[in-house]
């Protein structure tokens, strides 16, 4: 039987949709979301087979020109995702202009330089306000010769997933299955269980907290079908340190509660959790302690080629 399998890159500006969208076709939270731009840092893989293809989806941090360290570690996630990438798709958010920004041309621009096969996700269209709206929209950017296609979609209206992964394989090349056929994802439970508790302060905590926070894992064991988990809120500023326990510890006891709610539907099992807070002056300006806590910049001068 021939077979098809590629990866495919989701990329977009923060805040279009991209890990809304994996997690909907995935039918599975492997990427935490919010309304709050860049909540996803790291580059995820999460894999989805039916009985001839195996799509290989790469979600990333939002595209966004900034020269802060923790930026440009972003940025360099999600060119890594294009580099792997057989297909990428660039998500653009519903709007009424058909306009891209500078940042979103120099990525089309560099897909062309670098002959990568693309497709324009136009997301949430339940935002458009008739059908006329988004149909003038689509045929402004169907002009634009860099995609093979465009398709718009809604995650919270009516999203057809099978027609979405029909068009998705026709741009798959021939190839065997790179993973096993029941594979999800490249993300162990540690790291779902740091995103859950990021994606609870991206929900909960308003201003910088979020952006400036990091969590560490240190303890993860499962004794009798329960599992006990230690973790740290690193964050950044002292007086962040107050915000995030809140006033007789109501705030983090609601992190913690709803984290640990989230954690027990993903790993099927009762949790206990345990959350501790540390302030660590400027972790996220400084690449040593970024690493700590578990960012890892790969430095394979795709910066250096993007910006060229
Ligand atoms: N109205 C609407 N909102 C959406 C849709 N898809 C995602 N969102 C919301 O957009 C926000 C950002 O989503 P997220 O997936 O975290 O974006 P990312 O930063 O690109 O990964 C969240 O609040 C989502 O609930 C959609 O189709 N329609
Ligand atoms: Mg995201």
């Amino acid at each position: 039987m021939i077979t098809k399998a590629g990866y495919i890159a989701i990329i977009g500006r923060p805040n279009v949709g991209k890990s809304t969208l994996l997690n909907t076709i995935l039918n599975e939270t492997v990427s935490i979301t919010s309304p709050k731009e860049q909540t996803t840092r790291d580059k995820i893989l999460a894999v989805f087979t039916n009985e001839t293809s195996q799509f290989i989806f790469l979600d990333s941090p939002g595209i966004h020109l900034s020269t802060k360290e923790f930026n440009k570690f972003m940025l360099s996630e999600a060119l890594d995702a294009i580099k792997e990438a057989d297909l990428v798709l660039l998500l653009k958010e519903y709007s009424k202009e058909a306009t891209f920004d500078s940042i979103e041309n120099q990525i089309i621009e560099y897909l062309d330089k670098k002959s990568k096969k693309s497709i324009l996700v136009i997301t949430k269209t339940d935002k458009a306000t008739s059908f006329n709206d988004l149909k003038n929209l689509l045929s402004i950017f169907q002009k634009i010769k860099s995609f093979q296609q465009i398709i718009p979609i809604s995650t919270t209206t009516r999203f057809n997933k099978n027609l979405f992964y029909k068009e998705l394989e026709k741009y798959l090349p021939e190839h065997p299955f790179y993973f096993p056929e029941d594979f999800l994802t490249d993300k162990n439970e540690r790291f779902m269980v740091k995103e859950v508790i990021r994606e609870q302060i991206f929900l909960l905590i308003h201003q910088e907290i979020p952006h400036e926070s990091g969590v560490i894992v240190e303890k993860f064991t499962t004794i009798k079908e329960k599992i006990f988990i230690n973790a740290i809120i690193v964050v950044s500023k002292e007086s962040q340190k107050g915000i995030l326990i809140g006033r007789g510890g109501q705030t983090l006891k609601k992190i913690g509660m709803q984290a640990r709610l989230k954690l027990e539907s993903i790993l099927k099992k009762r949790v206990e959790l345990n959350i501790l807070i540390r302030f660590e002056l400027n972790w996220n300006k400084n690449i040593d302690k970024m690493r700590q806590i578990g960012y890892n910049q790969s430095d394979s001068g795709l910066l250096e080629d993007f910006f060229k």
